[in-house]
């Protein structure tokens, strides 16, 4: 076996920092479970796999299956792969025996209680501690890196957006316009859409979480689009609403409501602000507005390897909670009519040192709005 090379500085930080928090746990090492999570520590890409974090040293081990082997080797060199060829609950007692580990933490947002059942009965004699890893909060602050690769998913998507708006006509249905928007991004050189584009016309727009459909559009449509693109893993978001030649009054008003909620939103955002007064500045104005009821959801969420990461913009926040530097967030307050139509406004910011940079830059401004 060929020696496996160093372990890169932006893992090996991402590494030390979990180990800081198995230590103080006072555990030997942690069990990992979720794809992300192992994506975040090891560059490791594939699914069905498990990590195995020992609390110090380099000896991160990955459990997985042949399937994966030539990835772990291509993705995660550095790492030491277990392939194996039994149930991953003996390969889990394989390791922890192998590694004389006497404390294992599992992370309680993750492994089921069925996965519980089975370790426990597989490493008996072994302490199994339920605990919650950290990882979501780490994961929160992203690195120069993390957010050079979301603003290159904010270029891909908004460009491939452009594309699509030059491509609409009265006929084309809500299926049709995701197909074409996709793939631009893909051509693009996304790795793929960021998560399932909502494309809603008219009434459908009414549905903060519609799925494209076969609903075509008409003369004077009012077209949501829900989108992001995935880049190197990382995804961002956005949100624009439409309409073909002319917009009823009423979704003027609408519209014009949502966007100084969004803009009131983002001028709140800086470091230390707290998550639910940055949520509290945009509702006032849909709520002053008179349209409180229409806005069900929160402001916004992180961003990154998921498309819904911490911190949570929201009235439902840690009371205590706040925005640090290298937080990126979405920002995206909506008015949702019931049989008529809804606007939402979304884009994505970063938390700097000093106050904050708006990564994506879609025209939004009600003349834009009218295509
Ligand atoms: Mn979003």
């Amino acid at each position: 076996m060929p020696r496996r090379p160093a372990t890169p500085d932006v893992l090996r930080q991402r590494i030390r920092d979990t180990q800081k928090r198995l230590r103080d746990a006072d555990v030997d090492a942690l069990l990992i479970t979720n794809a992300v999570d192992i994506r975040y520590l090891t560059g490791f890409v594939g699914e069905d796999s498990w990590l195995l974090v020992p609390a110090s040293g380099t000896g991160l081990i990955i459990l997985s299956d042949s399937r994966f082997t030539t990835q772990i080797q291509k993705e995660s060199p550095h790492s030491k792969a277990y392939i194996r060829t039994g149930a991953m609950g003996d390969a889990v007692a394989d390791v922890v025996k192998q590694k004389k580990i006497k404390t294992l933490a599992l992370p309680q947002d993750h492994v089921t209680l069925g996965q519980r059942k089975t370790l426990g009965k597989k490493l008996r004699g072994i302490k199994l501690k339920p605990i919650e890893d950290g990882m979501i909060q780490q994961r929160a602050v992203k690195t120069p890196d993390e957010v050079r690769n979301i603003v290159k998913a904010g270029r891909i998507q908004q460009e491939a957006f452009t594309d699509t708006l030059a491509y609409l006509e009265p006929g084309m249905s809500e299926s049709q316009i995701t197909a074409y928007l996709e793939y631009r991004m893909r051509e693009l050189g996304a790795d793929g859409p960021g998560f399932p584009s909502i494309v809603a016309a008219d009434s459908n727009a009414a549905l903060p979480h519609a799925i494209p459909g076969p609903r075509k559009l008409k003369k004077h449509s009012l077209l949501l689009v829900d989108w992001g693109a995935c880049y190197k893993g990382y995804r961002s978001d956005m949100t624009r609403v439409v309409a073909l030649g002319k917009m009823s009054p009423k979704m003027r008003e609408v519209y014009q409501v949502v966007l100084d909620a969004q803009l009131a939103g983002i001028a709140a955002i800086r470091p230390g602000v707290l998550l639910r007064d940055v949520d509290a500045a945009a509702r006032k104005v849909i709520e002053d507005a008179g349209y409180g009821k229409q806005f069900g959801h929160g402001l916004g969420h992180g961003i990154g390897y998921d498309i819904h990461e911490e911190p949570r913009l929201s009235a439902l926040a840690p009371e205590d909670g706040v925005l640090e530097p290298g937080h990126v967030v979405t920002v995206e307050p909506g008015i949702y009519l019931p049989g008529v139509g809804g606007v939402r406004i979304e884009d994505d910011v970063l938390v700097t040192d000093r106050g904050k940079r708006v990564l994506t830059n879609l025209p939004k401004d009600l003349d834009s709005a009218i295509i």
